[in-house]
């Protein structure tokens, strides 16, 4: 296992769409337990691979509480199959924006079709904070940032400020 480094925004990866998995191998798996591994130790409830520079449809989550049991989920060339037509708002943060936070409304609950560790079909229904942090890993695969579903006014600010973090941490060194 090994820790990954997380991209920050602006950088450009982060807006490219990633390419579906072919084949479910041990490079896939070790990329997925390398990606856990840099999760839990962000700490974050969710990783993307774009976020570690990798450009494929992958994600691992894992949105248990400190002190419950690990209960990772690994992702592997999600497909949203259904959805509620009720959007819920939540507060939302990313690892790619550090220290950054806002409201973004999103359908209550997804169906999603994805592959799983072995290559097996699988289907889940999500809702709740599974619902949210599936949606906000999805929309990574597609060069989408939670902050693109803010105004242009909220998202420059928020993008400014993180352009202004990095200055501050550079000087800092
Ligand atoms: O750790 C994370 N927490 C979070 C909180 C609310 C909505 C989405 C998330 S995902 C985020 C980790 C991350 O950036 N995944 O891409
Ligand atoms: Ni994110």
């Amino acid at each position: 296992m090994a820790l990954l480094p997380i991209i920050h925004a602006p950088d450009p990866r982060l807006k490219v769409k990633s390419k579906p998995v072919g084949t479910v191998d041990g490079e896939i798996r070790k990329l997925l337990d390398d990606m856990l591994e840099t999760m839990h130790a962000a700490p974050g409830i969710g990783l993307a691979a774009i976020q570690v520079g990798v450009a494929k449809r992958v994600l691992v989550i894992d949105i248990a509480k400190e002190g419950e049991p690990r209960n990772p989920l690994r992702i592997i060339n999600p497909e949203i199959v259904g959805l509620s037509d009720h959007d819920k708002v939540w507060e939302e943060g990313c690892l790619s924006l550090p220290e950054q936070y806002a409201e973004v409304a999103r359908p209550e609950w997804v169906d999603v079709a994805y592959l799983d560790e072995n290559g097996r079909r699988r289907q889940l229904r999500a809702d709740g904070v599974l619902a949210v942090c599936l949606q906000h890993e999805m929309d990574h695969l597609d060069g989408i940032l939670f902050v693109d579903h803010l105004s242009a006014v909220k998202r420059s600010m928020i993008l400014r400020k993180l352009v202004k973090q990095k200055r501050l941490a550079q000087a800092a060194e």
